[in-house]
């Protein structure tokens, strides 16, 4: 899945694809280098970011989604947490709806995932993006991430959503330390054994610039790459990223070393 942010602000591309044709050569690029899935988000999630209104996510988000959705044939995703804007998004030509409150936010996202038929993404996060990273605690947060996710997918499949069209994530640095983090990374099997396919975002994230000692965003392609070879061996099927073409690299190979392993 390549990530394709519309948005001024975020914390690794912040204001590059918010010009609709500069974006639909993102995209025509990330498709050229490997990219299943497309994912277009209008609302900064990163750490502190406050929330933005429904209508200007729609007017930053609908110009760029229109302009790749002419661009590519890929399946493109929305990022938002509100019903409103996946429900213009779909219209729009999206396909999937990635809400990173796993439909807390908005109660009204969940129903609207079921009457439109489309699968969604549900996330787990501790707080919301303005205090998430103030002082995150767990007792064990694999399995209270875990049992999140499994009372998420539960809720989910209550307002109709199709079993087959849930997707889970652990939300990598969503109110998480970089302990925590690599717990849920070590531990990926864990989510997977939910039964849901796996989706994880570690591209650039802060996590991997602390591991090495402080790393910027644009310094973080070979630890980026080392979080996604250990997703993708934890059994993560969708892995979110800014390098398409790096990852898809690191992805064949690790599912050619996997295969060749026991169980397989
Ligand atoms: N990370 C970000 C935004 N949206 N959605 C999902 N499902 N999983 C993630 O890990 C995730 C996400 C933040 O990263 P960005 O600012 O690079 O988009």
């Amino acid at each position: 899945m390549g990530v394709l942010n519309a948005t001024p602000d975020s914390f690794s591309d912040g204001g590059l694809h918010a010009d609709p044709s500069r974006a639909a050569a993102a995209a025509v690029r990330m498709v050229e280098a490997g990219a299943a899935i497309l994912d277009i988000g209008a609302e900064s999630t990163r750490p502190g970011a406050t929330a933005v209104p429904a209508d200007e996510e729609r007017a930053r988000l609908l110009p760029v989604l229109r302009a790749v959705r002419a661009a590519v044939r890929v399946p493109i995703s929305v990022d938002t947490r509100k019903a409103a804007v996946a429900r213009a998004a779909l219209d729009a030509g999206a396909d999937v709806v990635n809400d990173v409150s796993a439909g807390t936010f908005d109660p009204a996202m969940l129903p609207t995932c079921a009457a439109a038929g489309v699968p969604v993404v549900l996330m787990h996060m501790q707080g919301t993006p303005a205090t998430m990273q103030r002082d995150p605690r767990y007792g064990d947060v694999v399995a209270e991430v875990a049992g999140f996710l499994a009372g998420r997918a539960a809720a989910a499949e209550r307002a109709g959503v199709a079993h087959a069209a849930i997707v889970v994530d652990p939300g990598i640095g969503f109110g998480k330390t970089t302990e925590h983090n690599c717990l849920l990374l070590a531990r990926l099997d864990l989510v997977a054994a939910l039964g849901y396919p796996v989706l994880v975002g570690v591209s650039r994230k802060g996590f991997v610039g602390a591991l090495l000692g402080g790393r910027p965003p644009g310094e973080r392609l070979l630890g980026t790459a080392a979080a996604v070879a250990m997703a993708v061996a934890g059994g993560a099927r969708i892995v979110r990223v800014h390098d398409v073409g790096a990852m898809r690299d690191v992805v064949r190979v690790v599912e050619a070393i996997r295969a060749a392993g026991p169980g397989a």
